[in-house]
């Protein structure tokens, strides 16, 4: 008698409605989140950054034989290793990165999937050097068309056992100022974001961001790898093909004022005005052209710094005269090429890109 693999054949993933399940909490419990505390600082403090692993995280003991290989259709295979990485132009450049995920908690019904509310979110300052100077060094073929960058971690979704990985064109892999990162604000990457090597795609949705990445395969045609065709596609429904997801969504978030309560989260102030603040950033490299603050729907345009970078998030701040009771706080940014944030998420079957408005409750007294 045979019995049905059930991690191979999982069935049909689906939506679900109100309590979150044991297995969604322990898919948080590994992947956690921003405090939006963190959101009065240019530079999210290293172990403050949200974290999304698919898998297991790989554990690289020693790095002296370690190696990031090259292949497919370029003229000779070919391997790097980090001192030879670490010989070409130094970048660091602060980029930030949110999950495509983010906000799928949000939508109803919910996709069974990682529940992240807001917190998907980050800004570091990576240092290694550009892709494309070490593409530079490699001799492609004229066929190629897309680079597959593999990560070191394998697992199962959807009853498919793969590594990581994902693959971007010849040109996005040229023009998108890509990193090859060993360095995270300063420090050699965390095992958890992606030590030794990682890909940072700036301006692009996290998962281009290929951690532990340990190989670079160049192909003559367009990748069908699990994380590429699967998923990260927005999605009107389980039949639809999809369009494949790339830059993120203009979006802002506000740093909660006041104290929390412990259990719920939910914020106690004074009465009185309090200085309210966040930060905004679109995708694409895209400067934010302004930021309004709602309190209780009634919007007033806020502060907006410029970017310490171009793919780095901006402060913004603004004044609530708040008076006694319950209130809504909330903001929506506004980028340069005029997209503007939604007031109620977008629908998508997978709770991709979400990026309708933040809003927090408040009570003031
Ligand atoms: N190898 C590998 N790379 C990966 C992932 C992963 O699970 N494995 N997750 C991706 C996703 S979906 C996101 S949002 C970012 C998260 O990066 P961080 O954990 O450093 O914040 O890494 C991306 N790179
Ligand atoms: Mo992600």
């Amino acid at each position: 008698m045979t019995t049905r693999n059930p991690i191979l054949n999982p069935g049909v993933r689906h939506h679900q409605e109100g309590d979150f399940t044991a297995a969604q909490v322990q898919l948080a419990n590994r992947n956690s989140g921003i405090h939006l505390e963190m959101l009065q600082h240019d530079i999210t403090p290293l172990g403050m950054h949200y974290l999304l692993t698919h898998f297991d995280v790989p554990y690289v003991k020693d790095t002296a034989d370690w190696q990031l290989e090259i292949e497919g259709d370029v003229a000779a295979a070919t391997s790097f290793d980090l001192k030879a990485l670490m010989e070409l132009p130094r970048v660091s450049e602060q980029v930030t990165l949110e999950c495509a995920g983010n906000g799928r908690a949000l939508i109803t019904p919910r996709w069974v999937s990682q529940p992240w509310s807001y917190e998907a979110v980050g800004n570091a300052e990576w240092g290694g050097c550009r892709l494309s100077d070490l593409l530079a060094q490699v001799d492609i073929n004229a066929t190629a068309i897309e680079l597959v960058f593999s990560g070191a971690d394998q697992g199962i979704d959807g009853g498919v056992v793969h590594f990581f990985e994902r693959s971007l064109s010849v040109q996005q892999a040229l023009e998108h100022d890509a990193i090859l990162a060993w360095e995270m604000n300063g420090l050699p990457l965390l095992p958890q974001h992606g030590f030794p090597l990682r890909l940072i795609v700036p301006g692009w949705y996290g998962m281009a961001s290929v951690k532990w990445l340990r190989r670079i395969t160049v192909i003559d045609h367009s990748f069908q790898g699990y994380q590429q065709v699967k998923t990260y596609r927005y999605r009107q429904d389980a039949d639809d093909p999809g369009v494949p997801i790339t830059g993120m969504r203009v979006k802002s978030l506000l740093m909660p004022p006041g104290i929390p309560d412990w259990l719920t989260r939910r914020r106690l102030l004074d009465v009185g005005v309090h200085e309210v603040s966040g930060r905004a950033w679109s995708g694409h490299g895209v400067a934010i052209d302004k930021v309004e603050l709602g309190l209780n729907g009634n919007w007033s345009l806020a502060e907006v710094d410029p970017p310490t970078g171009k793919y780095s998030w901006q402060a913004w701040r603004g004044a609530c005269d708040i008076g006694p009771g319950q209130h809504e706080l909330s903001c929506r940014a506004t980028d340069v090429n005029g997209q503007v944030q939604p007031l109620a998420p977008v629908w998508d079957q997978s709770g991709m890109g979400n990026n309708a408005v933040h809003r927090i409750e408040v009570w003031a007294e």
